[in-house]
């Protein structure tokens, strides 16, 4: 029998992706709030699944590995796990959906999911912060990411330019990205410059999954995805060792 996976989880881009995982595959789920605002993430009961203290994690405990012959195999110890883009690619061998077990495709889907991890992700958050969050308005550090955000949109935006996904078949590098985009007002960004994203926009946000998912985090907090309390908290870590 397969037990339902925990996630822990917020209501933000990195949240998003897992919760579209899990509604696509249609696989057993626990949702654990972990209210960034309130701290949430910093007791030791989660730093033991996250120790880098940002969601998403989850806890699997009936784990499938992919065998040498590229078949699931059942093993008896739970699995936890950080990192959106592991999640992902975890999530996809398990249930050997969204992401091929071997070959070409594999490896273009994997580039792809890496590209957000590495430059959407981190690029779209520092735009957000800075346009909207830092005490201070920072030309330089608005301009900066603006304009970063808008040069890898326009990659993406030539990457879709006569096909329907990311990489030719829908995969976890879509739902990697599509949260990100979501946002796109907030980072200063109009898809009307941005056709090819803008139609996988809006096929994407036509995906019964993907609704199902942004319905279970409007159902968990309807209010900021950063609240003022969460400012303090949020922004002002540093090492504590
Ligand atoms: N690279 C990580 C980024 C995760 C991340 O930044 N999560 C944010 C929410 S989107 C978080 O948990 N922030 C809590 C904090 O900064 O303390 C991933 O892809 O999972």
């Amino acid at each position: 029998m397969m037990l339902p996976i925990d996630l822990y989880y917020w209501t933000t881009p990195n949240g998003h992706k897992i919760t579209i995982f899990l509604e696509e595959a249609q696989l057993p789920y626990r949702l654990h709030p972990i209210n960034i605002n309130n701290g949430d993430q910093f007791t030791s009961e989660f730093l033991k699944i996250s120790p880098n203290n940002r969601i998403p994690a989850i806890v699997d405990p009936s784990p499938f590995f992919a065998s040498t012959e590229g078949n699931a195999s059942h093993v008896e110890e739970s699995l936890s796990l950080f990192e959106s883009g592991a999640i992902l690619e975890y999530l996809a061998d398990k249930t050997q959906r969204f992401l091929p077990v071997k070959g070409k495709e594999r490896y273009n889907i994997l580039q792809w999911l890496h590209w957000q991890i590495g430059g959407l992700g981190p690029m779209a958050g520092q735009n957000h912060h800075f346009s909207h969050y830092a005490p201070e308005k920072v030309s330089y550090a608005i301009d900066r990411y603006v304009n970063e955000t808008s040069r890898l949109y326009g990659v993406l935006n030539k990457q879709l330019a006569g096909q329907n996904f990311i990489a030719n078949e829908y995969s976890i590098a879509d739902m990697a990205c599509y949260p990100w985009i979501r946002s796109h007002e907030r980072q200063g960004q109009n898809l009307d410059d941005f056709p090819h994203l803008q139609a996988w926009f809006e096929r994407m946000s036509e995906r019964p999954a993907v609704q199902r998912a942004y319905a279970k985090a409007e159902a968990i907090n309807t209010g900021a995805a950063v609240t003022q309390q969460g400012k303090s908290i949020l922004f002002g870590q540093k090492n504590t060792d």
